[in-house]
């Protein structure tokens, strides 16, 4: 049978996350080290200064409480695809770590860990770390903190930008987890990133020891306190997560801001050991001075009063969010600006649940109040404020697409792969798409298939879904219908055709939208046998 696909979300208007090396923060080393799974821990605790260890693709065992590192290096996939660089830890019944970094100037990227019992990255300020990157990594299933920042004197300038950090359905164990949790930061910049599914079991343990001593449900996805500073978080999607972004908690946190975050919770609450976990905050800024939370969507399923709250803080401002809640005033605030606030939001004025662009016709679109701001000019795509008439309420600013173009004629090609993600890394190759994320791929480059190319006729696979989902295929440049998508059962494939409507900018720009439970992944194979002019 044809399917008409409908279509799925915008494309973006720029990449935020290049590959590393060809990224604006890629830090050129001095001296390249090969590394494979039988030598990667002597080459990384005996790097030199301004080493860059490569890491083979393949399967690293850490079989020892964590890898240390002392000097200034990178140590990266060398492939630049991260789920080919896998770094296995003993589970969470052995107390481990994944890489301590001691150092200034270190840089992780491109490479994935699982399995670890305490944390995946964890910077010690106290033995010297300063200004850590983290790029581009893929930090799953670890016990507590996936990051953990230590004090010392302050850590400053770090980053930890385009990565995914999450837990399986089943991947918590106790309620001591943060994806991010960075005591007395100074200016770091957290951007890009994924965050999904960090809710506690509700045991109150630390993994397995220490029950009862912590919140049921754990903390906030994103957390600087300790006296952190100028912390910018930006562009982050968070979804189904016990808490969201907090800033400050009770401690000073002056400067910094928040916006662009998309933060969706479709679940209220869910059972745990000691009783049911209900979602808590969204946005928290508690013991802020100038700081900014900005065109954010906070959507949280349930009564939680705080989609942002604000408590303790001086000159906070509040603008142009898109929140299911008021903001909060929770007491002892001076200077508090709230303005621009679509404080009645719902899953309705999402393109699709779990999605942050906007449906068209949410009046979150050139919301009536919203202000102009000079410190937020581009949306959580890239795209520039405003768009129509005046700046949207939250992290999307709407594009309006251009109508289904009709009147094509129909061309055949020979059948021919366009997509396999199944494939090395690149455009048309790996990774595979990850749940509540949309890929975007140029199709007019390959197969025959011209650059006048309206619309194609494919034959689409999904294969390897790491839990039961859907793939939604449609338009760059486009909002997301709410119609029709090839779904799946974990571990099966599932294949059928469609006709595609490409970007109507002549990119041939399609958008790849997957959801996938336990926040998976589905391979994607796109053949295409036909377009239309
Ligand atoms: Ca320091
Ligand atoms: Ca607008
Ligand atoms: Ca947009």
């Amino acid at each position: 049978m044809v399917a008409m696909f409908a279509l799925a979300s915008e494309a973006p208007a720029q990449s935020f996350c290049p590959a590393y090396t060809a990224s604006p923060v890629y830090r050129a080393r001095v001296r390249q080290v090969s590394a494979n799974p039988t030598n990667w821990i002597a080459r990384i605790e005996g790097a030199q200064s301004g080493d860059e260890i490569l890491l083979a693709d393949g399967t690293y065992s850490l079989n020892q409480y964590a890898v240390q590192i002392t000097e200034p290096i990178t140590v990266r996939g060398a492939s630049g695809n991260r789920a080919a660089v896998r770094i296995q830890g003993q589970g969470y019944g052995v107390a481990s770590e994944g890489f301590m970094i001691h150092s200034p100037g270190v840089t992780i990227a491109d490479l994935t860990m699982t399995a670890i019992r305490n944390h995946a990255i964890s910077i010690k300020g106290e033995s010297g770390a300063e200004a850590p990157q983290v790029y581009n990594v893929d930090l799953h299933d670890i016990g507590t903190q996936h990051i953990k920042g230590t004090p010392g004197d302050g850590v400053a300038d770090g980053l930890v930008a385009c990565s995914r950090l999450s837990y399986s359905a089943t991947g918590v164990r106790g309620d001591y987890i943060n994806a991010i949790d960075i005591h007395r930061g100074v200016n770091w910049i957290v951007r890009d990133n994924q965050i999904d599914n960090i809710w506690g079991d509700g045991t109150g343990c630390e993994v397995d020891v220490s029950c009862g001593t912590y919140l049921s449900g754990g903390g906030p996805a994103i957390l600087f306190w300790n006296n952190s500073s100028g912390t910018v978080i930006e562009r982050n999607r968070i979804v189904d997560s016990f808490m969201g972004i907090a800033v400050g908690y009770g401690t000073p946190h002056p400067g910094g801001a928040i916006r662009n975050n998309f933060v969706f919770r479709s679940q209220a609450s869910r059972p745990g050991a000691r009783g049911v976990v209900t979602g808590d905050l969204g946005i928290h800024v508690r013991g802020g001075s100038s700081t900014a939370v900005d065109h954010n969507t906070v959507i949280l399923a349930g009564s939680y009063p705080g989609a942002v709250e604000v408590w303790q803080s001086q000159n906070v401002a509040s603008r142009n969010n898109l929140i299911s809640l008021p903001v909060w005033d929770r007491g002892g605030n001076s200077g508090l600006v709230l303005q621009g606030n679509k404080t009645n939001g719902t899953v309705a004025d999402l393109a699709a649940p779990f999605d942050p662009h906007l449906a068209p016709g949410s009046t979150a679109v050139d919301f009536a109040s919203t202000v102009a701001l000079a410190s937020v000019p581009a949306d959580i795509d890239g795209d520039a404020r405003p768009l129509g008439s005046r700046p949207d309420a939250g992290c999307d600013e709407w594009k309006a697409c251009a109508a289904r173009p009709v009147n094509l004629r129909f061309f055949t090609l020979s059948p021919c792969r366009l997509v396999d993600t199944r494939q090395s890394p690149g455009p048309w190759g790996a990774p595979a798409l990850v749940s509540g994320q949309s890929r975007s791929f140029d199709l007019n480059q390959s197969c025959g298939v011209p650059a006048t190319a309206k619309a194609l006729s494919l034959n689409v696979t999904v294969t390897g879904p790491t839990g039961s989902g859907y793939v939604t295929l449609g338009a760059g440049g486009c909002p997301v219908p709410a119609t029709s998508s090839l779904n799946f059962a974990a571990g099966g494939t599932r294949a059928n055709n469609a006709i595609a409507t490409l970007a109507a900018d002549g990119s041939g720009n399609l958008l790849a939208f997957a959801f996938a439970t336990g926040n998976g992944t589905v391979h994607l194979i796109l053949d295409v046998n036909g377009y239309f002019e």
